[in-house]
């Protein structure tokens, strides 16, 4: 038989607050999460997208960043989704909403080999 008083109401204080903290960290890993995992990150570097393949779940976002000395834009005509001019080392944020194949494509650069292919996922 243990002794009345035994060391486990401290144990389970320990256990308690090891608990409130590790819930309190899990908590602001959930904060932080979704805020990272909302969108992606394309560069325009040269004339080029980077990287030139994105997968993407539907109603997230993609933010191009343009890192070149060029004007770009990021077009996606089929989704009638379009940037607009993003000068050098500005971006911008596109929100594709619908599941399915596209291709991106710089307005100025597309005829060069600007494009990229997009997957948006339901
Ligand atoms: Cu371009």
């Amino acid at each position: 038989m243990p002794a009345p008083y035994d060391s486990r109401p401290m144990k389970r204080r320990r256990y308690a607050i090891a608990a409130v903290v590790a819930l309190a960290g899990f908590g602001a890993l959930l904060m932080v999460l979704p805020a990272r995992g909302a969108g992606k990150s394309v560069h325009l570097v040269g004339t080029s997208f980077r990287p030139a393949s994105i997968t993407i779940r539907a109603g997230r976002a993609i933010t191009f960043y343009n890192d070149s000395t060029l004007t770009h834009t990021a077009t996606c005509p089929k989704c009638h989704l379009d940037s607009g001019d993003i000068q050098p080392g500005a971006f911008k944020t596109l929100t594709f909403p619908r599941a399915g194949t596209y291709e991106l494509v710089c307005r100025y650069h597309g005829d060069q080999g600007m494009v990229a292919s997009l997957t948006v996922t339901p």
